[in-house]
């Protein structure tokens, strides 16, 4: 038997969890593992380590927002999902290092298999297409609800399917959730084409601020805290602005730089030529090869922006 199907079968009590400041691959991914063990007549609890962002709250409220001081009791299995290594808990840690039982299964393929049980493919579109070939492979039914949760893990993953990690196979994937009678153009706009006008309006400030290093083959914005606040917005709100500077023409690497909570964070994507995750490696982050991270604690936006252009300079000019 299938030794994830296993561990689920004999456990009671399960906690999920996915990467801290949830996209909408974690969100959803974790969303169908709880419907489906829910499904089975067992309880699962879903552990967020904040309040989704807005435009993916209408897909579902059955979790908890994870707060320190509160005990929560003991899990005898704790499922993570998406996550590439056992930093990117953060807090929720606590509750996996109290698990006698452990899974692990991302797409990252920096995860390091922290878990007891660990289901890494680096070469899958989304954590939400690995859950999917999970439950056939289990026998679980993929419910309407199940769909539309992988449905948005798997189309946010892609891009909307449109990037170098979505593959023949992801779109049969897809074929098959359309088959259980989602509403798969009303679940896009809501996911991809809805912005609330604080948040549109600091992108449109963010494309007058685009920066290029490098004959213009790196592209790079930046946040700081303030602007949150300027346009009225939630910084989780924002979503992904590094998306931005990569569309401009003949950028190779694009970068933003976002200053929150004491934290810079680094996004960083790849028009194909370079492999971003191992610079996200160099920056004590992870991720995929077109699309990665890095958290730098105690620095300064300037100074962060400086060490990103200067690594991504060693690496273009080789
Ligand atoms: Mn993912």
């Amino acid at each position: 038997m299938n030794d994830i199907l296993e561990l689920i079968n004999n456990a009671n009590n399960i906690a999920i969890l996915s990467h801290i400041d949830e996209d909408a691959d974690a969100f959803g991914s974790s969303l169908a593992m709880k419907e489906m063990i829910k499904n089975k007549g067992k309880n699962a609890v879903y552990f967020l380590s904040k309040p989704i962002e807005h435009r993916l709250q209408f897909l579902s409220t059955d979790y908890i927002v994870y707060n320190e001081a509160e005990s929560y009791g003991d899990f005898d299995l704790v499922i993570c999902l998406d996550c590439g290594d056992e930093k990117r808990l953060g807090k929720r840690i606590a509750i996996f290092e109290k698990a006698i039982k452990t899974i692990n299964i991302d797409h990252h393929y920096t995860n390091n298999s922290f878990a007891g049980v660990n289901r890494v493919d680096g070469n899958m579109s989304s954590t939400g297409e690995m859950i999917y070939d999970l439950l056939t492979e289990m026998g679980e039914e993929i419910t309407k609800p199940i769909a539309e949760f992988l449905y948005c893990a798997i189309s946010s993953d892609t891009g909307c399917f449109k990037y170098s990690c979505a593959s023949p196979k992801t779109l049969v994937v897809v074929s098959e959730l359309m088959k259980k009678g989602i509403d798969h153009a009303e679940l896009s706009r809501k996911i991809f084409d809805t912005e609330t006008i604080g948040a549109l309006r600091l992108k449109g400030k963010v494309m007058n601020s685009i920066e290029q290093y490098y004959d213009g083959r790196l592209s790079l914005v930046t946040l700081d805290e303030a602007v949150f606040g300027e346009y009225s917005v939630v910084e989780s709100d924002v979503g992904d602005v590094v998306n931005i500077p990569r569309s401009v023409e003949g950028t190779e690497i694009s970068v933003s730089l976002r200053k929150t909570e004491g934290k810079v964070k680094v996004s960083l994507r790849s028009n194909g030529r370079y492999n971003v995750g191992s610079i996200a490696v160099m920056l004590g982050g992870g991720g995929h090869k077109m699309a990665a991270g890095a958290s730098l604690e105690g620095i300064e936006l300037d100074e962060a922006k400086e060490k990103v252009i200067k690594i991504i300079g060693e690496v273009i000019n080789g």
